[in-house]
C-alpha cells in the first residue's frame, strides 16, 4: 500500500485530501497539534469508520516547529509522499501577527525540507502555495513564470517557502513540488474566510436566524474554485515521472460582489438590504489581478477545476443552511 503523510489533515484541504487517498488505498499520517480539544470535525466521518480510523488512518501530535517530533514520526512511518498543507493561512490575520505567520507558514516549510533533506528514504513533498506570492502582478492571467511581488505578511511568508521548495528541488534533489493555488472554498471551509461568510450568514439570514452581515472591501476579484479539485491536483502532481510547480485556478475571476449575488440568490434575497460595511475588515493592502492560467496542470497533469461560482455559492449555502437546521433540531 502507498502511504502518506499530512501536515493540516484537520482543515479544508487536509480533510478531503485524506479522504481521496483513503479511496486510492493509502495509509494516511496525519500530523495535529495536541489542543485541550479533541473536536476535529472535519474528520468526523473518518473517525467513525472503523475500517478506516487507526487502521489505515493515523493521527500523530506534532507542531510544525517541533522538529525532534516531526523527525522521529517521518522515520517511523516511511511515507512515500509528504503533503504539507499546514500553516497561518488567513491573509487579514497575517497582518496583525505577521511573526506567526512568517513562522509557521515560512519557517514551518524550510523546517520540513531540512528533515526530508537528511532522510535516507526521502518522501516526495508537495507544499501548497499560493496566488498571493504574485501580489500586484503586471500581467493577468498568471503562470508559473510570472514574478512573485507579494504585498502581504502572507504573501512574503509563502514567497520565502515556494523558493525553498524550489531550491531544495534543484540543490538537494528532493522531489519537491509547489501547488500554486488561487482561492479555493467549499462546505468545510472556514468561517472566516469571506466565501463561508456569507454562505453562514446568506443561509442564517434565510432562516430569520440573523439580519445583517459585515464585510470589508466588496472591491476584491477573486479565481474562486472548488477544493476537492485542487486537492486531486496535489496527489497528481506527486506521480508525475519529475517534480514541478503548478499554477491550480478556474483561469476566472469575480468580484466579491458577484459571490454575494450568487449566494442571497440561492436563497432568493438582495444581499443589499443586508451587507454591511465595516472598517474593521478592511486590510491595509490588498492584492489585485488575482487570476490563474492552469494550462500547465491541463496539459501535463490532464486536471482542470469542474465547479463555476454559482454552483459552488449554491453548494455553501446549501449546506449551511441544513446545518442550522440540525443545530436547531440538536439545541
Ligand atoms: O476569503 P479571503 O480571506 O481570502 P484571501 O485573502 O484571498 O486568501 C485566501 O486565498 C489565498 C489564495 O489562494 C490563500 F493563499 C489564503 O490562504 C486564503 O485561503 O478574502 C477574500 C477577499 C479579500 O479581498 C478580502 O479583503 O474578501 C475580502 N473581504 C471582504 N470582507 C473579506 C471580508 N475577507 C474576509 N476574510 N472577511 C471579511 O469580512
Amino acid at each position: 500500500m502507498p502511504s502518506a503523510i499530512l501536515t493540516g489533515i484537520t482543515g479544508q484541504d487536509g480533510s478531503y485530501l485524506a479522504e481521496q487517498l483513503l479511496n486510492k488505498n493509502y495509509v494516511v499520517h496525519g500530523l495535529v497539534r495536541r489542543t485541550s480539544s479533541t473536536q476535529r470535525v472535519r474528520l468526523d466521518p473518518l473517525f467513525h469508520d472503523s475500517e478506516v480510523y487507526n487502521k489505515r488512518l493515523f493521527l500523530h501530535y506534532a507542531d510544525l516547529d517541533d522538529t525532534t517530533t516531526i523527525r522521529r514520526i517521518l522515520l517511523k512511518t516511511e511515507p512515500d509522499e509528504l503533503y504539507h498543507l499546514a500553516g497561518q493561512s488567513h491573509v487579514g490575520a497575517s497582518f496583525e501577527i505577521p511573526e506567526t505567520t512568517c513562522q509557521f507558514t515560512g519557517m514551518g516549510t524550510l523546517k520540513l525540507l531540512e528533515i526530508v533533506r537528511d532522510l535516507a528514504k526521502k518522501p516526495r513533498f508537495l507544499h501548497i502555495s499560493s496566488s498571493e506570492i504574485f501580489g500586484r502582478p503586471d500581467s493577468a492571467p498568471q503562470n508559473e513564470e510570472t514574478p512573485m511581488r507579494p504585498v502581504t505578511p502572507y504573501g512574503v511568508a509563502k514567497t520565502f517557502a515556494t523558493n525553498m521548495v524550489r531550491l531544495y528541488r534543484d540543490s538537494f534533489g528532493v522531489f519537491a513540488c509547489n501547488a500554486i493555488c488561487y482561492n479555493h472554498e467549499s462546505e468545510r471551509r472556514g468561517e472566516s474566510f469571506v466565501t463561508r461568510k456569507i454562505s453562514k450568514a446568506a443561509a442564517a439570514i434565510s432562516l430569520g436566524l440573523q439580519d445583517k452581515l459585515k464585510l470589508g472591501s466588496l472591491d476584491g476579484k477573486r479565481d474562486w474554485g472548488y477544493a476537492p479539485d485542487y486537492t486531486d491536483a496535489m496527489w497528481r502532481m506527486l506521480q508525475q515521472p519529475t517534480p514541478d510547480d503548478y499554477i491550480l485556478a478556474t483561469g476566472t475571476a469575480y468580484s466579491i460582489r458577484d459571490f454575494l449575488d450568487a449566494a442571497f440568490q440561492a436563497v432568493k434575497l438582495n444581499w443589499q438590504d443586508h451587507v454591511e460595511q465595516d472598517p474593521k475588515y478592511m486590510r491595509p493592502s490588498e492584492v489585485t489581478h488575482l487570476v490563474g492560467d492552469a494550462r500547465k496542470a491541463r496539459e501535463k497533469l490532464d486536471w482542470v477545476a469542474t465547479t463555476n461560482l454559482r454552483e459552488l455559492a449554491e453548494r455553501m449555502v446549501r449546506h449551511d443552511r441544513q446545518q442550522h437546521a440540525d443545530n436547531k433540531n440538536s439545541g
